[in-house]
């Protein structure tokens, strides 16, 4: 079950090309192994370090430092878990520096260090601090050492309803000197749990939220503002590179990368992570360092996901000085959130995790696995990189050349986000981008793919779905879809349509017809508007039978979970979004809930748009996907046929959990 619902989630709505293909697993390339931990240990991850002599030591959210040994499972295959330190305040980060750990806890960075020689830290030195709050949402992240031997933190925004910076330096990323000193790089951070070096240069990985349309990972150099204002409370004081004031930025609803046209320090994000279709909340990255032990994308980097439990891969090019690249699927069902990320000594992946009190698609509380490579080479696209009139893919093994030359085994699509105050965005301005040619390579490795370089829009995620492409003995790609954002467009060489393996016939009117059909889809929407009343009809002078209110708590959890109504009985019902996500209230006939769900995770690109209400019969009544902090009330009337009836959240990873009944008597 879960396995089916994760290759639906990661596909994001190509199950038919996948039905069809030969058996084609991603088991077969990238296994996952759990390593055991004793039942008395709550090892909810916080922070990940593998030490030189193969232990691996983890920070819990618990306050616990642990150190364990025989993590590969090697001989008897059992692990050996020692706890080297204890009573700190989720720590959500650690650094080993050969004598001592460094560790955050919410207001400082301790150092942890064992004189003795008995395996526990006897000195808890306070090694920097900052102020708190006491607000539930002040994270505080790293340190994380860069190549150089400086090391940076992160501090977290408080959440009041929104994001808030009510102690100094919330919001920003600190260098921290070897000395305790701290000084301010830059801002804009909302939740900023992963972050470190990549090719030399600084990355932090964001999650949705106010001011953020969809996950993203943007490059941090001195001075930048990613995004989020919170932070900006603080860009007056000493020591700050940052010059913008919170009133410098407007909530205009436009993307963000044309905002930043106006606003100078506002960086847009290399990547974006498109929010239900590759992820809902990035967490930790490292860049492939493994030379190859952990298969063939060495120098790319993988993104662990805390909410659904996956990990994706980005792949980078600089173009014309400015980072950008590919977000690809990877590797899903984890078996909990995944918060931190650590290279074995083999080239293996550790993957720390904690549902965090949350939930993520990985069901258990907590969990420490490792990836392991095969050996065996997954047929994948292993790069996309922006040309003058498209992009060329470059795959990890050569392609069929008849099914890579032809025009139906290709779909591409643009999109954007507001950047606005909002919490988070719908998906805006999707354009289908029509393909004009297609040119395989002699040696059957790349494919570039030419559009005319109108149809290229800078700052737009364009999303490549490759589902018809197969190996020469006719498997499928393991992941048929990348998701490149083009903050620039390469220089180079056009294409000359003699060059081209494939000329695209009749590309417009066409493709238009069945790609992101506008017109259709709104008819649909309307007609599917019956079911969402937001006014109490005229009609029921006497006010409803029964008033019903439902509200969110964390966990993705509706605070009732069994209702009762009469039949035909007229029915108001509140629906009140207390949690800090978003979330919708579907009414669904009789056994159809899981059915609902899994459609409300395959609408793609036009998920956001119907707000992940699947157009079914067996949708009965339904919200819109409300905010947090917002509410809103819907009418109905209740079914004439007695039975269970259920309601449930069909925002993409929520319905399974996020589930009621409401039963109707007579
Ligand atoms: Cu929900």
């Amino acid at each position: 079950m879960k396995n089916i619902l994760l290759t639906t989630l990661i596909s994001a709505g190509c199950v038919s090309a996948f039905a069809q293909s030969k058996p084609n697993k991603i088991d077969d390339y990238y296994r996952i192994i759990t390593i055991p931990v004793p039942e008395n240990i709550k090892m909810e991850v916080g922070g990940m370090q593998v030490l030189p002599d193969g232990r691996l030591a983890t920070s819990t959210r618990r306050g616990e430092v642990w150190l364990i040994g025989n993590p590969y499972l090697k001989g008897d295959g059992k692990p050996s878990f020692h706890r080297f330190a204890q009573g700190l305040h989720e720590p959500l980060g650690l650094y080993y520096r050969g004598k001592d750990f460094l560790v955050s806890q919410r207001g400082e960075v301790t150092r942890l260090e064992d004189t003795d020689n008995d395996g526990v830290a006897d000195v808890y030195d306070s090694f920097t601090r900052w102020p708190l709050s006491g607000n539930y949402h002040q994270y505080s992240y790293g340190p994380v050492a860069m190549p150089n031997g400086e090391m940076l933190v992160t501090l977290n925004l408080d959440w009041v309803g929104r994001g808030a910076s009510q102690s100094k330096w919330r919001g920003w990323m600190l260098k921290l000197g070897q000395d305790g000193k701290l000084t301010p790089w830059a801002t804009g951070l909302r939740s900023p749990s992963g972050f470190g070096s990549y090719k030399g240069d600084i990355f932090y990985t964001e999650n949705q939220g106010d001011w953020v349309g969809s996950g993203r990972m943007t490059h941090l150099e001195k001075g930048d503002f990613a995004g989020n204002p919170a932070g900006l409370r603080w860009s007056k004081e000493e020591g700050s590179p940052v010059k913008l004031t919170p009133e410098d930025v407007p909530s205009t609803g436009e993307p963000l990368y044309d905002v930043a046209k106006k606003v100078p320090g506002l960086k847009p994000p290399a990547v974006w992570f498109p929010h239900t279709l590759v992820g809902i909340s990035t967490s930790d990255f490292k860049e492939d360092v493994t030379n190859g032990a952990f298969g063939p994308f060495t120098g790319q980097m993988f993104v662990g996901d805390q909410g659904h439990s996956i990990i994706t891969r980005v792949d980078l090019e600089k173009v014309n000085g400015v980072w950008q690249g590919t977000v690809f699927p990877f590797r899903e069902g984890f078996m909990s959130g995944i918060l931190r990320l650590e290279w074995g000594l083999d080239g293996s992946l550790f993957v720390g995790q904690t549902s965090r009190g949350w939930s993520a698609t990985g069901k258990e509380e907590f969990g420490i696995q490792r990836l392991v490579w095969t050996g065996k080479m997954p047929f994948e696209m292993k790069t996309v990189r922006s040309t003058p009139d498209g992009f060329e893919i470059t795959f990890t093994s050569p392609v069929d050349k008849k099914t890579a030359a032809d025009q139906d085994s290709y779909k591409m699509n643009s999109f954007t986000y507001r950047y606005h105050r909002t919490y988070g965005s719908p998906i805006i301005n999707t354009q289908e981008v029509p393909l004009k040619g297609i040119i395989v390579s002699e040696d059957g490795l790349r494919v570039r793919l030419v559009v005319d370089p109108a149809a290229l829009r800078k700052g737009y995620i364009h999303e490549i779905k490759t589902e018809g492409v197969k190996s020469p003995d006719g498997n499928n790609l393991l992941h048929t879809t990348a998701y490149y954002t083009l903050n620039e467009i390469a220089g180079g060489q056009a294409a000359n349509a003699s060059q081209f393996t494939t000329t695209v016939k009749a590309p417009a009117a066409d493709h238009s017809a069945h790609t992101m059909p506008a017109t259709g889809e709104t008819a649909a929407n309307t007609a599917a508007s019956a079911k969402r009343v937001t006014e109490m009809p005229a009609s029921w002078t006497n006010g409803p039978d029964q008033v019903i209110t439902i509200g969110t708590v964390p966990g993705l959890k509706f605070d009732i979970s069994e209702i009762q109504v009469k039949a035909g009985s007229k029915i108001k019902v509140v629906f009140n979004n207390n949690d800090d996500m978003l979330h919708n209230l579907v009414i669904t006939k009789p056994g159809t809930v899981t059915a609902v769900g899994e459609a409300g995770l395959n609408l793609g690109l036009k998920g956001t748009e119907l707000n992940y209400v699947p157009r079914t019969n067996d949708v009965l009544f339904h919200t819109n996907i409300v905010e947090p902090e917002k509410s809103e009330s819907i009418y109905f009337v209740a079914p004439k046929q007695p039975g269970t009836y259920q309601y449930v959240c069909t925002f993409p990873g929520h319905y399974t959990l996020m589930q009621g009944k409401l039963k109707v008597v007579k």
